[in-house]
C-alpha cells in the first residue's frame, strides 16, 4: 500500500517532550502569539531564541520511543511510506526514519532570514548570531510560526491525495492546514490518539491509547 502517515506532539509525548494543548501543555505556559509569531519574535527575538533554546536542549536530551521505532520499521517493509510530521524534534530521524518531511520545520536548524541560507543550529542561539553566508545578524530558527506558510505542501497534498492508507498520530487536529489533510486522503484513513481530536469524525477508523502501546501494534499487523 501506499501509506501517508501525519504525527504530531502526541507521538513524542512519551519521549518527555511537552504537548501543546494538553494539561500543562506548551501553550497553556507561553503564549504562541509571542513566541511562535513573525511579529512576536520581530518584538522580541531574545524572548523567541530562549524558548527555543529550551525545547533544543529537551529535544537533545529526549530519546525516540517505540511509536518512533515503529515507523521507522513500517518503512522497511513492502508499503512505501510517507512521514510527515509538524512536530519540529528530530525523534523521528534518531529512531532511523529517512526523508521526514518536516512541515513545520526543524529545531536543529537554523534560518538567515536576510539571505535565506539554512544551517545545523548551534545547541544556543541569540539575536547576535551572524548568518555564515551573509553575515547579517538576523538568524531565526528554521520553524513555521503562525500565519507562516507550511513546508513541502506540494509534496505533502500529493503524498495525501494518492495514497491509499492516510493515517494521523498524536495530533489534536487543531491546527490548520494539517488538520485538513484527512479531508484530502484519496484512500482509507486511520486517526491514532489517546484522545479524539478535533476531527476524529473525519476519519474511518479510530484506535485510542498511548502511541508507545498503539502504533507498535498497528504497525505488527501491516508488517
Ligand atoms: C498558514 C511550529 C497560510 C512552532 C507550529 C483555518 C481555520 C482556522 C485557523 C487557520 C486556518 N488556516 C490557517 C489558520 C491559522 C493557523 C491555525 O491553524 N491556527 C489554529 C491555532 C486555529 N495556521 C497557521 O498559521 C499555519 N499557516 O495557515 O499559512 C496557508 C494556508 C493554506 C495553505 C498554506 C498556507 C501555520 C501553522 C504552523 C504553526 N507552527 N509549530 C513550534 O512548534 O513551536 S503548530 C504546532 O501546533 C505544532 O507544530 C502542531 O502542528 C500544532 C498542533 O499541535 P499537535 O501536534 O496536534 O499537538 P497538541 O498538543 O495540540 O495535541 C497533542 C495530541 O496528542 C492531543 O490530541 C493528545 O490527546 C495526543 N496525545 C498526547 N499524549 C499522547 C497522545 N497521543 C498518543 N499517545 C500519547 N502518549
Amino acid at each position: 500500500m501506499k501509506i501517508a502517515v501525519l504525527t504530531g506532539a502526541g507521538v513524542s509525548a512519551e519521549s518527555g517532550l511537552g504537548t501543546f494543548r494538553d494539561k500543562d501543555g506548551l501553550w497553556t505556559r507561553y503564549d504562541l502569539n509571542e513566541v511562535a509569531t513573525p511579529e512576536g519574535f520581530a518584538r522580541n527575538p531574545a524572548l523567541v531564541h530562549d524558548f527555543y533554546n529550551a525545547r533544543r536542549a529537551n529535544c537533545a536530551d529526549a530519546t525516540p520511543n517505540a511509536a518512533h521505532m515503529a515507523l521507522a520499521e513500517l518503512a522497511t517493509g513492502p508499503h512505501e511510506v510517507t512521514l510527515i510530521t509538524q512536530n519540529i524534534d528530530n525523534l523521528h530521524t534518531r529512531a532511523g526514519s529517512s526523508d521526514v518531511i518536516h512541515m513545520h520545520g526543524r529545531l536543529m536548524r537554523a534560518l538567515c532570514a536576510a539571505c535565506g541560507a539554512r544551517w545545523d543550529a548551534p545547541l544556543v542561539m541569540s539575536p547576535h548570531d551572524h548568518c555564515p553566508s551573509c553575515g547579517a545578524t538576523a538568524t531565526r530558527p528554521d520553524i513555521v510560526w503562525f500565519g507562516e506558510i507550511p513546508y513541502d505542501m506540494d509534496a505533502i497534498s500529493a503524498a495525501v491525495a494518492t495514497c491509499d492508507l492516510f493515517v494521523a498520530i498524536g495530533t489534536s487536529a487543531e491546527v490548520y492546514p494539517a488538520a485538513g489533510l484527512v479531508e484530502l486522503a484519496g484512500g482509507q484513513t486511520l486517526e491514532i490518539n489517546l484522545a479524539p481530536s478535533a476531527r476524529a469524525n473525519a476519519f474511518d477508523d479510530h484506535r485510542f491509547g498511548p502511541a508507545s502501546e498503539v502504533v507498535p501494534a498497528w504497525v505488527a499487523e501491516l508488517l
